[in-house]
């Protein structure tokens, strides 16, 4: 039994015992300092992957130092439960996605409890369960009840083949992000949530997140995109002076640039746009034309320009003899600013682009300096300079020439200074079965009309088929035809349901606190939060944690939460990386179908040659995954945990390895024979005994900064000391700190090696070992330093100094160079650690 740890038998052991122990509930009334530890949710796809297993391995490390440390620890997990996937499994294997989904969950927890986190299973929750939904539901009502809700005609990407809207994210390239159809553009009624109304908190927000790493602060910076401007009116050329008419409004963060303009460019959804098309069937072709491809920036910025000319011209501001032409062009965004905006092709790219294809003029009324003003343009020159023709403004730098012509807008009342946001209104309507169904009733005469609460939850049917495209909450018989709450009438059920990002913007407050009556109790709810530190991939950067900004905001500004930032610490993990194999036919092959020999990788079925291919993201399009499960199998859970610490900083990517596995497999094995032999004896070992407080102080260090791959180094440099050391008493105090120490990374190893040593109790209850300051400071000698024979200073200096260290320090003593007189010395004797003689 002591020969060997066998993962086999003490993982599921300790994990039955931690469990009976309930070790991890959480105590939301304990008095000890709280710490949340949170990992994000996994979507139930399937199986556990090794990104899983990394991100998880992170989050249990901290949350179970914290606890050794005497902290009340809630650390949760659930399900991110609704979602595309279980529909397109749906139709492709004919199950039902709450069946599917329901079985991913089953297995995936069952594979989490193998690898032994530290995980408080009272509090798991699914997106998918009406006890969570319901919950869900009820804050829709209450962001409705309080203007947060509403309900536009939006222009929305279509994926004519999946049958439904997509977000800007899943549009890539201009197609489907699942089906690759090529995405159209279309008009649908949608619900929106009103995160434009919180731009400004969630931009200023950011500065006092202090521990979020600075590349995701600058991604929302910019997704949020503040930008100061004006906005203004222009007048159609023809329309009768005077009067408060406004016939197109612009927005242009360049007023400086007025004089250049030479078009009005408006979106194709403009209203103006439409009346045009409405008599004119070549516009109309036009506008249907620019609609197809999707409404991303990205993809907007990147497509050809296209413009029509509607022959309708507006008057210059500034000049009233001039006119400029009015165009409908499908780089403008229908729903950022007004929609509309003047061109000037000298400093913008868009409008650069714009002018050559339909030979509009290009006017420099920016230059480095006035000398420049006649230099011809010869690229958009977008950088700021000085004024040039351009009437009063010239001489002007570009700051004050913006300043200027806002002023002169705002007194002759045709404009104002504005602040404009690139976030655009949260659209949370799909048109999709596998989601929260969205808590409202239309009626013909009372319009939209929210659920009752006591008809909370609007439990979606599970009686549906997949049979057809499109959502099936259209086809049920009956689920839709409901009464109207307000009037009694005859009305129906709204049949799109919410994006699955509005379920993932509060569940770590219902992992807090979940009363069965309320989405949760305030008042517990702030025992935990904000989370202390969350962990999750890059990719969740902007939207995931947008979301959750903004709906913590929203729910402190109705009254319901006293917090205004949901996370405060955030740490973004690298991901697990592998090689990728290619056929002779290009096909993608498994790690496991391929063999090594020599240099070369064969294919094992057709002993046929194999190019080995770059290292990539584990992903199941390239094959190039390695299923966590059998390798649990084979090495237990700790090494699988240790590798994945131990390998790389976790904000980089980790290479999976056989090698690695299996180094980390003997370290294991190491730790335990340690652990098991003969350590005792008579006296102290002083040296050892530094060490043990060295390693103490690093691993601990280590971990309050995430930094595993440190924790892990201090590990090995403790197991090298104690191997080398003979028995002491010192020797069986290192061991049961490395195992102290080693607990949060190797849970199982440290509980059996505990055991086995009869330790009291289980480690996992034990404090975190201290460590004394004063045993971190290297060991002190007093060097004598003699200039000519003569002792003329002592220094304390740290044992082990080099000849030339040793020297360095005596010269730079005041007392020695005042004997030196300013010049060299002919010759230095050093007797380490002892003495340095100068001669001068
Ligand atoms: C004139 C101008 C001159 C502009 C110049 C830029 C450079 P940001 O900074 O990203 O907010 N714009 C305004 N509304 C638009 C819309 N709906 N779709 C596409 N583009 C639009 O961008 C603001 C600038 O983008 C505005 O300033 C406007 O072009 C354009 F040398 O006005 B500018
Ligand atoms: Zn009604």
């Amino acid at each position: 039994m002591t020969e060997r740890f066998d993962p086999g038998q003490a993982d599921a052991r300790w994990q039955a015992r931690w469990e009976e122990a309930a070790s991890f509930r959480a105590d939301s009334g304990s008095a000890k300092p709280k710490s949340y530890v949170l990992e994000m949710f996994p979507y139930p796809s399937g199986r556990i992957h090794m990104g899983h297993v990394r991100n998880y391995t992170m989050g249990d490390v901290l949350a179970r130092y914290r606890r050794m440390q005497g902290h009340e620890v809630l650390h949760p997990m659930g399900w991110d439960a609704f979602g595309m996937p279980a529909e397109n499994a749906a139709m492709e294997k004919k199950v039902h996605p709450g069946a599917w989904t329901r079985e991913n969950i089953a297995t995936m927890r069952a594979q989490l409890k193998r690898l032994g986190f530290a995980l408080d299973w009272s509090r798991e929750l699914a997106t998918c369960e009406p006890d969570y939904y319901g919950h869900e539901q009820a804050l829709f009502l209450d962001l409705m009840a309080a203007g947060l809700v509403f309900r536009k005609e939006s222009e929305v990407n279509w994926d004519p083949v999946d049958m439904t809207v997509l977000a800007n994210e899943q549009v890539i390239d201009g197609k489907g992000w699942r089906s690759g159809a090529q995405v159209e553009r279309r008009k649908l009624s949608q619900w929106f949530l009103k995160i434009t109304d919180f731009a400004e908190e969630l931009l200023d927000g950011l500065k006092g997140l202090d521990q979020w790493p600075d590349k995701v602060r600058l991604m929302q910076e910019n997704w949020i995109g503040r930008s100061k401007g004006l906005q203004f009116c222009f007048r159609l050329a023809g329309t009768p002076p005077g009067g408060a008419s406004c016939d197109i409004e612009v927005f242009t963060t360049r007023p400086d640039t007025i004089f250049g303009a030479s078009f009005v460019a408006i979106a194709p959804g403009h209203p103006l746009a439409e009346a045009v098309a409405a008599g004119n069937s070549e516009a109309a072709a036009f506008i249907t034309k620019a609609r197809a491809g999707g409404t991303t920036e990205a993809e907007i910025e990147t497509a050809e320009k296209l413009g029509f000319d509607t022959g309708l011209e507006v008057v210059h501001p500034f000049d009233s003899q001039r006119r400029l032409p009015v165009w409908i062009a499908n780089f403008v965004l229908s729903d950022y600013g007004t929609g509309a905006l003047f061109g000037v092709p000298a400093h913008d790219a868009r409008d650069f682009d714009f002018a050559n294809k339909y030979h509009l003029p290009i006017r420099r009324v920016v230059a480095a300096d006035a000398g420049q003003a006649d230099q011809p343009i010869m690229e958009p020159e977008t950088a700021p300079g000085i004024a040039v023709h351009s009437d009063f403004l010239d001489g002007m730098t570009s700051e004050a020439a913006k300043a200027e012509v806002i002023r002169r807008a705002e007194t002759g009342g045709w404009g104002k200074g504005v602040t404009q946001y690139r976030l655009r209104d949260w659209g949370v309507s799909r048109q999709r079965y596998w989601g929260t169904p969205i808590p409202v009733i239309h009626c013909d005469k009372c319009g939209p009309v929210g659920v009752p609460r006591d008809q909370l939850p609007v439990v979606l049917p599970e009686d549906v088929a997949f049979d057809q495209p499109g959502n099936p909450l259209d086809r049920h018989p009956s689920w839709g035809k409901v009464d109207c709450p307000n009037c009694g009438g005859a009305a129906r059920r709204e049949t799109d349901t919410l994006d699955t990002f509005v379920d993932s913007s509060w569940y770590f407050i219902r992992f807090a606190s979940q009363p069965d009556g309320a989405p949760f109790d305030r008042a517990e709810a702030e025992q935990w939060l904000p989370v202390g530190q969350y962990i999750g991939g890059v990719e969740h950067a902007i939207l995931h944690l947008l979301y959750a900004r903004f709906w913590t905001r929203a729910l402190e500004r109705i009254g319901k939460l006293g917090l205004a930032e949901p996370f405060k610490g955030l740490f973004t993990q690298g991901m697990v990386t592998h090689e990728t194999y290619r056929a002779g036919d290009g096909s993608w092959l498994s790690p496991g179908e391929v063999r090594r020999e020599g240099d070369d990788w064969i294919h094992v079925e057709s002993g046929s040659p194999v190019t080995a291919g770059r290292i990539e993201k584990m992903s199941k399009s390239k094959k190039n995954t390695v299923d966590p499960e059998p390798i649990v199998d084979r090495y237990g859970a700790d090494a699988v945990r240790w590798f994945m610490l131990s390998d790389s900083p976790p904000e980089r990517d980790l290479e999976w390895s056989e090698a690695g596995i299996e180094g980390a497999a003997r370290f294991v094995q190491r730790v335990w024979r340690l652990a098991m032999a003969e350590a005792n004896g008579d006296g102290a070992d002083d040296a050892l005994d530094r060490k043990r407080h060295r390693a103490i102080a690093a691993v601990g260090e280590a971990i309050d900064g995430l930094q595993f791959n440190k924790a892990v180094a201090a590990l090995y440099e403790l197991t090298n000391a104690v191997e080398k050391s003979a028995p002491s008493a010192s020797r069986s105090e290192a061991i049961d700190t490395l195992l102290k120490l080693v607990a949060p990374m190797a849970p199982h190893l440290a509980e059996q090696a505990w055991a086995e040593r009869g330790g009291a109790g289980m480690i996992v209850d034990q404090p975190w070992p201290a460590h004394d300051p004063a045993m971190l400071v290297d060991e002190q000698v007093t060097l004598a330093v003699q200039v000519n024979g003569k002792l003329r200073d002592t220094l304390s200096a740290p044992r082990g100094l080099s000849r030339e260290e040793a020297e360095a320090l005596a010269l730079a003593s005041d007392k020695v160079r005042a004997h030196l007189g300013g010049g060299a010395p002919r010759k230095v004797i050093v007797v380490p650690d002892r003495l340095v003689n100068i001669v001068a």
